[in-house]
């Protein structure tokens, strides 16, 4: 299929995130219940979450990063009209996640103590905001606060393989912010880049 995540087991593939995640939740022996609970409500419940991520949190997150940052380097032009709508999609999805799964006083999704995969997918999803200008950052993470707390929660339950996993899109923050920076400081450098927008 040429898509990423992808994995290979001995002669077993697979490509599709969730898929990935539910895979190595069950086939590994000694992943703690709580990443994949066996009970089924609590599993139905980890699925409904996940299904509605991806055409309402990855929707608006990666169309947003794609419009407003990363589409020259993918060879196309930056698009800010499918931007902004991409915006108020990303913004309905964090209100729901702040308002409906993060009610309570439980520190991940769902109103759990312990994180499950769906925590996994929606917060690495929230994580490519990380490449955005620092403004358009706090503009859209700013208003969420329980958003910000899950995703502290989520990095130190973590810890160690999280920044490990990051690693490549740190690396890319560190070389956007430089180009925006340098493009700010050289006028003929900035026009070349608007050239391509
Ligand atoms: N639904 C997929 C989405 C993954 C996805 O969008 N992958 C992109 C890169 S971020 C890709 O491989 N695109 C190439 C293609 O679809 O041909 C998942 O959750 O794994």
């Amino acid at each position: 299929m040429q898509q990423v995540p992808a994995i290979v087991d001995g002669r077993f593939k697979l490509f599709e995130s969730h898929a990935i995640l539910i895979y190595l939740a069950c086939s590994f022996p000694g992943v703690a219940d709580h990443w994949y609970p066996a009970d089924v409500s609590k599993r139905a419940k980890i699925h409904s979450v996940l299904d509605w991520h991806h055409s309402n949190l990855r929707r608006g997150a990666m169309l947003y990063v794609i419009n407003t940052t990363l589409a020259p380097a993918l060879g196309f032009p930056l698009n800010l009209q499918a931007a902004a709508k991409a915006e108020k999609t990303l913004d309905a999805s964090l209100s729901k996640i702040e308002s409906i799964w993060l009610k309570g006083s439980g520190k991940f999704l769902l109103g759990s103590n312990q994180p499950s995969i769906a925590d996994l997918s929606l917060v690495c999803e929230i994580m490519q905001l990380e490449v955005l200008d620092e403004n358009d950052r706090a503009r859209i993470l700013g208003p969420y606060s329980k958003v910000q707390e899950w995703i502290e929660n989520t990095k130190n339950a973590t810890k160690l393989h999280f920044d490990d996993v990051h690693g490549v899109l740190y690396r890319a923050k560190v070389k956007l912010r430089t180009q925006r920076e340098n493009a700010q400081s050289q006028p003929s450098l900035k026009a070349a880049l608007q050239s391509k927008m």
